[in-house]
């Protein structure tokens, strides 16, 4: 008889990379949300190009260790979440990282503009919340007790807006 997957709190599913200890304000949404759905989840600083071959490793590694999802998060010239595409066929949800400079506009380029081949979902600049709903959606395939659990999120969140006073 097939058993029903689920989630096991001693393992992580999806590994949060980010490119500086700076980003991590930013990603605290998606932290925060993985840990309301009781996603087990690592957290991670490794930069493309300040630790290129941790970086490496870390996708190459990911798939071996149980790792389902990854969101990379990055900013400026942020190729982070394509680096480590290229060396994973897991799923990859980049975040652009609002930068000072720019205001974002150049992560959410450099990110959201991957030549075909080596695919990365991004999300809005700063979109961290997003980007661990898209990976919760990405494993309820897989796990039913995710799948319940972000069909009565919606469901909530319908009703949140239903019930809005004007
Ligand atoms: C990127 O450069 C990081 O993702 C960060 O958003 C940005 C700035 O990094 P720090 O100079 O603050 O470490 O690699």
């Amino acid at each position: 008889m097939a058993t029903k997957k689920t989630t096991n709190a001693e393992k992580p599913l999806v590994g949060i990379i980010l490119g500086s200890a700076s980003d991590l304000e930013q990603l605290e949404p998606a932290r925060r949300t993985l840990k309301d759905f009781g996603v087990p989840f690592e957290l991670r600083v490794l930069s493309a190009h300040r630790t290129p071959d941790h970086a490496l490793r870390y996708a190459e590694e990911a798939e071996a260790r149980g790792l389902e999802v990854l969101i990379a998060a990055a900013g400026g010239a942020a190729h982070l979440p394509g680096v480590l595409a290229a060396k994973t066929v897991l799923p990859i949800i980049g975040v652009p990282v609002k930068s000072k400079a720019l205001n974002g506009l150049d992560s959410l380029l450099s990110i959201v503009q991957m030549p075909t081949g080596i695919p990365v979902a991004t999300v809005a600049i700063d979109g961290a919340a997003n980007a661990a709903l898209l990976a919760i959606s990405i494993l309820s395939g897989k796990y039913p007790d995710l799948r319940a659990k972000i069909k009565r999120y919606r469901k909530e969140m319908e009703e949140k807006v239903l019930s809005a006073r004007v």
